[in-house]
Order: structure tokens, then C-alpha cells, then sequence
């Protein structure tokens, strides 16, 4: 095959989120309105705000458009590494670690996503995706048959597994062909099954022990269970989701509201109640009727990414004001993390000095004014040339997640569904195995600072040669 018979990786993702999003929204219909409320919300942020507002070029335009995130859950470390697989022809690698035990939860999580900075301005489709622990699920009984079931399921197809090994001898590439098949066979991997893979029996034990563990391990797929939009407005865009009857999430994750928006906001509406039939038996000959709930929607807005210095700071005043608004209603909880905030700078250039936040510096074509040489010491050297207007800092979006946001949205989810004592009473001891996970990915996942901090430094690197020349 000439190189140019295949498709990019940049373009089989896009492809592959349109039609992850297509099935969706055919499985999911409120998932089509959550997308209308948010176009709508960002079509008038856009109008509003004008040529300096966020989005202020058609490419910005299309990557906002084309935005979202999934969240598959995953039974074993073999279901791990093909799922890799599949996301490398996509260009997306592993980046973070997630450690959710943190919500006594058996599970940890990393996200495959692009990671260059061409990469994510096209489309930066971001897959969480989490790993059960069995050596934290406290029940033998449930343990065992978890794994039972897991050992027992194929998720995915004969041909999808050649379809990744002709790749792999294609150099990570595919003609379109082989990608249609490609996008057709993983999205069955992760399309909901009606009728369950385990008896009700067996779907009711791991589901008293955790409803998490039942949707893990009952069912022959790793369901996508939603796919989020990104909106410039997280508020009027809850709003609108309330006007429309959803069940919303009673608070927004994450940071307060501020004039310069740092890391992810999110919310969601609650896990629908969705028809599924059952095996009575294992030969699976009798079927009964029974619900099961996994699948929900969710928003979100982005703002900066934070340096480590930032995130320590987020992390003390985030926890502190959690703990003080413990048992209060989410309105007070919301007071209390808003002035809990007012200690966070909220200026870009307060951010920026303080180096809280990860920037890309861009020319604009000004030239280097000769009163540079003599200029204030105390400031440094970038700071003054975006004083001067010789160069512009724009803040790098938040590309990850927040370990604290996803417990909350997998608890808003398991609200009124799982025994009250697990989730309560026991106060969870966080327990991070990241070389687990990274022997189960078999390699390591990507640090997401080391990815701000190259694009901040080689955007600069960048900016030094054109001003020289
Ligand atoms: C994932 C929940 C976390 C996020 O955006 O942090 C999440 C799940 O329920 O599998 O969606
Ligand atoms: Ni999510």
C-alpha cells in the first residue's frame, strides 16, 4: 500500500467519535437533547462574548463541536490491553492514573486521549476508562463469581482482533476499508446488550455487593455508559437540562464559578432505568425480564490546566471546604467552596506570576520594543513581553480529569441503588495501585504535566526563534 492510501489517526478518531456518537444518541435519545442544549448554550456564549471570547477561530469551532468524552468499565487486565490497542490506531495513548477507591469504589481508572498539540486542536475525544480491582472487593462469594463471568466473556469480535493485528503489521495503520471495519467491530465492543451474559441470580449477588461490579462483569460488552459534550456554560446549560425535566446531579463538580476558569466543571443527569433480560439458568434457554441502570449524561466545561502548584493548592482548598460543608444542603455546600476559592488568584496574569497555571505563549507580530533592555528586573522576561503586546499567553485547557469529580458522578449514580451502610458508613481508605495498572496496560501511562509543561515550553521555544529572526 502507497502511505497515502491510509487513513490518519487524527482522522480514523474523528470518524470513530462521530459514529460512537451516532449510536449513542440511536440507543440514548436524551443524549441527542443534552447535545441541542449545549449547542445552543454555546451558540450564545459565542454571540455574546464576540471575536475576543473563547472561541475566536473556525477551528476552534469545529474541535468544540466535535468535543467530547466517554467512559467505558473494564473487567480484566486482557480487556485492558486490547481496548489500548484499539485506541492507538485512534492516536490515543494513556495518560493519568485515577485512583477511585478514594470513593470506595474497587475500581482505578487512566483516559486514552491524543496528546499532541496538532492532535488535540483537531479533536481531542478523550475515553475514561476504569479497571475493577477485584482484590477490593470485600465478598469471596462476589469475587469469585465476578471473575468467573469475566474469564467466561469474549467482548470482542474475531474480527476485530485481525483487524488490530493487520494493523500492527501496517505500522499502526489502515487503508479506509480496514478502518470501516475497524470502527464497526470496536463499536460493537462497546454498544449495551438487552439480555445480560449472567443469570438473575448472579446479577442480583454482585449487584448487592456493588451495582458497579454487577455492570462490570453481567453483561458480554464494555458498554459505553455516556458521552459528554464540552459547553462554554456549565450553569445556564444545568439550567436548561432542569427546563427540560432531566434529572440532574443536585451540585456541580469541581471548581467554583470564577472569572478565569481552571480545570473541569461537570454535571450530569442520572442513570436511566433501562429494560434487560436475564438467563434463568446457566444453558440460558428461559429468559426473564429484569432493569439494570449504568447509562447516564453528562456536561462539562473546561478551563486551564494547573501547574503542580496549582493543583496542590486546588486540591488543600477543594478538601478543606468539603469537609467543613459534610451532611449540609448543596447550596451551602456551593457557599462554602465559593469562598473557600476567594484564596485562589483569579486573574490571568496573577495565575500566570504565580505560575498556577500552564499558558502557550503566540506572537502577535509586534515587534521588541528597544526599551526592553532597560526594563523593570523584578518581572520576568515573558511576563513583560505580554505587558509590552509582543507576545500573547493563552491558557492550555484542561485535557484530564478529577478523581473527586468522578466519584461524585459514580455516586450520584448509585444513589438510592446501593445499600445504604456500604456507602456511607465506611469511610473509604484510599489505596492507589498505579503499578498495577501500568502492569495491566503492560507500559506506563503518560504523566499529563509533562504534556502542559512541553507544549507551554515549546510554544515559548517557538516564539524565541521567530522574535530572533
Ligand atoms: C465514569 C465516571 C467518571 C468523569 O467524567 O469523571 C466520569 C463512570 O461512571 O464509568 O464520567
Ligand atoms: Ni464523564
Amino acid at each position: 500500500q502507497p502511505p497515502s492510501d491510509f487513513v490518519e489517526p487524527d482522522e480514523l478518531r474523528t470518524s470513530f467519535a462521530l459514529a460512537m456518537s451516532q449510536m449513542y444518541r440511536n440507543e440514548v435519545p436524551l443524549y441527542g437533547d443534552l447535545i441541542r442544549i449545549v449547542q445552543d448554550v454555546n451558540h450564545s456564549v459565542i454571540t455574546a462574548q464576540g471575536r475576543d471570547g473563547a472561541v475566536r477561530s473556525s477551528a476552534e469551532l469545529e474541535r468544540l463541536t466535535l468535543e467530547r468524552h466517554g467512559a467505558i468499565r473494564l473487567g480484566t487486565p486482557e480487556e485492558l490491553l486490547t481496548v489500548k490497542r484499539i485506541f492507538a490506531l485512534l492516536g490515543m495513548q494513556a495518560v493519568g492514573y485515577y485512583d477511585l477507591s478514594v470513593a470506595g469504589l474497587p475500581m482505578h481508572a487512566t483516559c486514552f486521549r491524543p496528546v499532541s498539540t496538532i492532535s488535540l486542536a483537531r479533536n481531542p475525544f478523550r475515553v475514561f476508562t476504569t479497571l475493577l480491582r477485584p482484590e477490593l472487593v470485600q465478598s469471596d462469594n462476589a469475587r469469585d463469581l465476578a471473575l468467573q463471568l469475566l474469564e467466561k466473556r469474549q467482548i470482542f469480535s474475531q474480527d476485530l482482533l485481525r483487524i488490530l493485528d493487520v494493523a500492527e503489521t501496517q505500522n499502526l495503520r489502515l487503508t479506509s476499508d480496514q478502518a470501516a471495519t475497524l470502527i464497526r467491530e470496536a463499536l460493537y465492543t462497546f454498544s449495551w446488550k438487552p439480555v445480560a451474559a449472567a443469570t438473575y441470580a448472579e446479577y442480583q449477588i454482585l449487584r448487592a455487593e456493588h451495582p458497579i461490579l454487577a455492570d462490570i462483569a453481567c453483561f458480554n460488552s464494555a458498554h459505553i455508559n455516556h458521552l459528554t459534550p464540552r459547553t462554554l456554560d456549565i450553569g445556564a446549560a444545568q439550567i436548561a437540562m432542569q427546563k427540560e425535566d432531566m434529572d440532574t446531579k443536585d451540585r456541580i463538580e469541581g471548581p467554583p464559578i470564577r472569572a478565569c476558569p481552571i480545570l473541569l466543571r461537570q454535571t450530569s443527569f442520572l442513570a436511566l432505568e433501562e429494560a434487560i433480560r436475564f438467563k434463568t439458568d446457566d444453558a440460558g434457554e428461559r429468559l426473564t425480564s429484569g432493569s439494570h441502570k449504568a447509562r447516564f449524561g453528562e456536561i462539562e466545561e473546561r478551563g486551564a490546566a494547573v501547574t503542580p502548584a496549582g493543583r496542590d493548592l486546588y486540591d488543600r482548598l477543594f478538601s478543606e471546604a468539603m469537609s467543613a460543608a459534610r451532611g449540609l444542603s448543596p447550596e451551602a455546600a456551593d457557599a462554602i467552596l465559593a469562598k473557600a476559592f476567594q484564596r485562589y488568584p483569579d486573574t490571568w496574569k496573577e495565575l500566570r506570576q504565580r505560575e498556577l497555571v500552564y499558558c502557550e505563549y503566540r506572537c502577535t507580530g509586534k515587534a521588541l520594543s528597544p526599551s526592553l533592555e532597560s526594563g523593570e528586573i523584578s518581572e520576568s522576561l515573558v511576563e513583560r513581553l505580554v505587558e509590552q503586546g509582543v507576545l500573547e499567553a493563552v491558557p492550555i485547557t484542561y485535557e484530564d480529569f478529577l478523581p473527586f469529580s468522578a466519584a461524585g458522578i459514580f455516586q450520584s449514580n448509585l444513589k438510592g441503588n446501593a445499600p445504604k451502610a456500604k456507602l456511607e458508613q465506611e469511610v473509604p481508605q484510599p489505596c492507589p495501585d498505579l503499578p498495577g495498572m501500568e502492569k495491566a496496560l503492560g507500559g506506563s501511562v503518560l504523566d499529563p504535566d509533562d504534556l502542559y509543561s512541553t507544549a507551554q515550553r515549546e510554544s515559548l521555544i517557538s516564539c524565541a526563534r521567530k522574535l530572533r529572526a
